[in-house]
């Protein structure tokens, strides 16, 4: 079902010019109220008058991480805070967390491009909506609630973190759709069916996203609960979920090219690529009020289809994501990077920077081991000296990356140590096949 056919549907041209007119205003608004990015245009000797459309996007500077952990956390906002209603954030490398502040309309824009995802799913007001993603900082939680509240969906706000409940107040509250990552609902399936109340589910829809899934997946959990799947985009730093989604040819997520103008580039030449080339997505926000970013480096890699597809809409698809341009993993839906787990280790006394992080995937649920070579005057036969040394690790790794991980202490030189390229990371799981 399409939830606004005059916006999703509009022609190329009609797209463009408006796109064109977004970002000659966003453009304006970064060069007059953000200093940053007014410096990092003069610097390119780039007034707001040479941008007079698309055409341009080329000439203006790249936003990054980088750029978001110098300026963390407000630098970037374009706004005064009084008029900033909320704050979500993601975790980054060893720096400050990836900020997206919001004004009121960047909620309400946030929560109709969710509700558009949401009709792309089949999902209305009729349906009565699990959101099991987690509500706080995240942005999947209270994305996906406001979204559906938007839409007019009868919303349980479950979180994560309790699937017995979950599944009681599935089956009580007879809920017809769920949100939360595909790799959960695929766990969900598994409870489902070990407890034999499969015949007790009301489920239609599952709209899962904030972590890469295959087509094998979805086959998965379509056959497992008889229900339709979509995939859903979006990161914190753009908005949040429902950037981007599957309609039901499953060709692509449909991006909101209204409100986001996406381009692929070679992450190496920096250029853009045409249509159907892979490289990285970068995105600019053309109405976030809070803090629009402009060409921001979303390090995840795709490439863009922008023929008009069979369900009617006209919005370019973002084929499945190959992988990132950097090393961050997505753990049970959470963004790890590497950088975070050797930061918490080193404040330890007694542990090396010798580690390696084991990721796996045990009953669809990812699993995290960290590995850690003890330091040689640490290293005792006492057991309880190494129970609490284990204890400190598992508790400092929970505040940094905030996951519990199954912590293996190694004893010294007893993991791999490389005098090239040390690799710290061991992906058990088969994704982006
Ligand atoms: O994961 C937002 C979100 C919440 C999306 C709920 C969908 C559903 P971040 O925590 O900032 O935001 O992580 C963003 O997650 O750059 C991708 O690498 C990855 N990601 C998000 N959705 C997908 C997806 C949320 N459907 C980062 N497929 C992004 C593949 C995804 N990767």
């Amino acid at each position: 079902m399409i939830w606004n056919e005059t916006k999703e549907c509009m022609s190329r041209d009609e797209l463009a010019s408006l796109q064109s007119a977004r970002l000659v205003k966003v453009v304006n608004k970064v060069y007059h109220n953000v200093e940053y990015y007014r410096k990092k245009m003069q610097e390119l000797g780039l007034e707001p008058g040479d941008i007079k459309g698309i055409e341009d996007i080329e000439k203006l500077p790249f936003t990054t991480y980088e750029d978001l952990n110098k300026t963390y956390p407000f630098g970037l906002a374009a706004v005064p805070t009084s008029e900033l209603v909320r704050v979500h954030a993601s975790s980054g490398t060893t720096g400050k967390p990836k900020i997206g502040v919001y004004t009121r309309r960047d909620i309400e824009v946030w929560s109709e491009c969710v509700a558009r995802c949401l009709s792309m799913a089949g999902i209305t007001r009729d349906d009565i909506i699990q959101v099991g993603y987690g509500y706080g900082l995240f942005t999947g939680g209270l994305g996906a609630h406001y979204g559906a509240e938007y839409l007019g969906a009868l919303v349980l706000p479950m979180s994560t973190g309790n699937t017995q409940k979950l599944l009681d107040m599935m089956i009580d509250c007879k809920a017809t759709a769920i949100a939360c990552t595909p790799s959960y609902l695929l766990h969900v399936a598994e409870d489902i069916e070990k407890l034999g109340v499969l015949d007790k589910i009301k489920l239609k829809t599952a709209i899962c996203g904030a972590e890469p899934w295959t087509d094998e997946m979805r086959d998965q959990m379509e056959k497992r609960l008889n229900i339709k799947a979509h995939d859903i985009y979006g990161l914190t730093e753009i908005c949040g979920p429902g950037v981007a989604c599957d309609c039901e040819y499953h060709k692509g997520l449909h991006i909101w090219e209204d409100h986001f103008l996406p381009e692929i580039i070679d992450p190496a030449t920096h250029k853009d690529l045409p249509a159907g080339s892979d490289g990285e997505l970068v995105i600019t926000n053309l109405t976030k009020e809070g803090m629009p970013l402009i060409r921001y480096r979303t390090k995840d890699l795709t490439s863009l289809e922008i023929d008009k597809c069979e369900c009617g809409r006209t919005m370019a698809r973002i084929q499945r994501f190959k992988g990132r341009t950097d090393d961050m993993l997505i753990i049970r839906g959470v963004n790890v990077f590497p950088s975070q787990v050797e930061a918490a280790l080193l404040n330890i006394d007694g542990t090396t920077p010798h580690y390696m992080l084991v990721v796996d995937r045990v009953d669809n649920t990812d699993t995290l081991e960290v590995q850690v070579e003890i330091a040689e005057k640490f290293f005792t036969d006492e057991v309880r000296g190494l129970e609490k040394l284990s204890n400190e690790i598992h508790n400092k790794l929970k505040s940094a990356i905030g996951l519990n991980a199954k912590v293996k202490l190694v004893e010294p030189n007893g993991l791999v140590h490389s005098d090239g390229k040390t690799k710290h990371v061991i992906d058990k799981r088969k994704l982006y096949s």
